[in-house]
């Protein structure tokens, strides 16, 4: 059964979205609550269509923008109580040829809600543009993340760069997205993988400690 948001979620109405985010978090909703229970099984949702030819790409995009909007509503509420006590910056971005910025953006939320100064190169970064953010901005970690099975490869040779770098190559990497998983992570080297945006702050606090 599809709840108000989900039904907003997979037919991509902003307005709706906009009042029932609203309704939610005047109920005394907590935004992660609202996350977990509402906004993203509603794209889990969109996804099985898709994939079935349920659905098409325009309609997957207008899904994409409710959601965005929805994360934007959500985002002083998620930002609530940052730990100032952490001085990291983060360097994070999609990785060269993917697109999708919905799990990055929430990723970027999460970390800056965790007291963590954030730069977002944004999507289909090339290798030698998360390098240059890195030491331009003294970056102690590097968020990498790939929604496609094509594009998670590119994270391989953005590793290999940094690993490469003698100024950068201590710099930790952390990756992340519906392809990748622990084992991938492992066979190219990186210094960390999370399932979830919340994860993603979790496995940061555990690589540094
Ligand atoms: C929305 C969407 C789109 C939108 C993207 C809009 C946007 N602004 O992002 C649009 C319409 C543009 C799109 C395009 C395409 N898409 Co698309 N898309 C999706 C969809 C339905 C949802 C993705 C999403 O936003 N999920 C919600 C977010 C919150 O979840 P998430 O991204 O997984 O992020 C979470 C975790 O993975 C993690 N995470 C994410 N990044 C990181 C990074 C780090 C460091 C860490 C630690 C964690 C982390 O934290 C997040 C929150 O917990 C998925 C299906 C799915 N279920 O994933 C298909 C999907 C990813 N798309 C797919 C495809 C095939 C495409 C296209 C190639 C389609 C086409 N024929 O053109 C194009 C590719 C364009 C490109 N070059 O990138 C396939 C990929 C198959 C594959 N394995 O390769 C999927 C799986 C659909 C399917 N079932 O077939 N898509």
């Amino acid at each position: 059964m599809t709840n108000a948001v989900q039904s907003a979620i997979i037919l991509g109405n902003i307005r709706s979205i906009q009042d029932d985010i609203s309704n939610l978090l005047d109920d005394g909703i907590l935004a992660q609550t609202i996350l977990d229970e509402h906004l993203l099984p509603g794209m889990t949702i969109v996804g099985e269509r898709f994939k079935r030819n349920e659905m098409f790409l325009p309609q997957v995009l207008m899904s994409g923008q409710a959601m965005q909007t929805a994360i934007d509503i959500l985002k002083p509420h998620l930002l609530e109580n940052p730990n100032q006590e952490k001085k990291l910056t983060v360097v994070i971005g999609t990785v060269k040829g993917d697109m999708h910025d919905i799990g990055k953006n929430l990723v970027r939320i999460m970390l800056m809600g965790a007291g963590f100064t954030v730069i977002d190169l944004g999507v289909n970064v090339p290798s030698a543009r998360f390098l240059e953010a890195a030491a331009q901005n003294s970056a102690q970690v590097v968020c990498l993340s790939a929604l496609l099975s094509s594009t998670m490869n590119n994270m391989k040779e953005i590793v290999q760069s940094f690993r490469h770098d003698p100024k950068l190559k201590d710099t930790l990497i952390l990756i992340g997205g519906a392809p990748v998983n622990s084992d991938f992570c492992e066979s190219i080297g990186a210094d960390g993988y999370a399932p979830t945006a919340p994860g993603a702050v979790k496995q940061i606090q555990n690589m540094i400690d």
